[in-house]
């Protein structure tokens, strides 16, 4: 069977999170690089939203949210240690809730105040970032190395793209916020073979 076609974009932080539940399932996949300015008609035919990721199966059904993408890419392994279920559960559910919504609100109007006609100053879109969901992450990270608990699990890996683009905006302020449990699990996913391999050219 032909390997399934991915629809991603190197830098988007929905289209990381389903390359690395791919690459940790161990599902190949053929994977399509976009430009987002000049979307391929063939997959705006297949997915009209024109968002990454959208992956396209052999048997022609397509997925194109990225939670979605995650699911089916732990199912395909088997789940067998619960990477998926234990995503699911309180307080994991939550916190990607926290990070799909209100994090992501403020992380683009932190990033690009220009953008947006609703966005308050940037220190509001900061502050807010943070108690929504760096916080909150902060309280489990401090018992655990990972949301998952002794290893990670889907939250860990469909959350860190977010934070990894919270950071980048400014290292210095980032580094300057006292949730040491939060920074030493983005480097230590920043280190990750996971997260190089998924940013590898050939992921793309
Ligand atoms: N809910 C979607 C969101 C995906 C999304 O918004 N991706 C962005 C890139 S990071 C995109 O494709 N935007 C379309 C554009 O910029 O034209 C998902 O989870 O897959």
């Amino acid at each position: 069977m032909p390997a399934p076609l991915l629809y991603t974009y190197r830098r988007c932080p929905y289209a990381m999170r389903a390359r690395m539940a791919l690459l940790q399932a161990g599902v190949a996949y053929q994977p399509h690089e976009v430009s987002l300015r000049d979307k391929p008609p063939a997959m705006l035919a297949l997915s009209p939203k024109g968002t990454v990721p959208v992956l396209v199966l052999p048997n022609g059904v397509v997925l194109e949210q990225s939670l979605d993408i995650m699911r089916w890419a732990f199912e395909q392994s088997g789940d067998t240690d619960h990477g998926w279920a234990r995503a699911q559960t309180s307080p994991n559910l939550a916190l990607q809730q926290a990070c799909d919504g209100p994090f992501k609100h403020h992380l683009d109007r932190y990033k690009y105040p220009q953008r947006f006609a609703d966005a308050m100053t940037r220190e509001h879109h900061f502050q807010q970032a943070v108690a929504v969901l760096l916080e909150p992450l902060e309280q489990e990270l401090h018992s655990q190395p990972q949301l998952g608990g002794a290893s990670p699990c889907a939250s860990d890996i469909g959350i860190f793209p977010f934070v990894r683009q919270f950071a980048a905006v400014d290292p210095e302020r980032f580094e300057g916020l006292p949730l040491p449990a939060v920074k030493a699990w983005l480097a230590a996913w920043l280190g990750s073979g996971l997260f190089t391999e998924a940013m590898r050219k050939s992921a793309l």
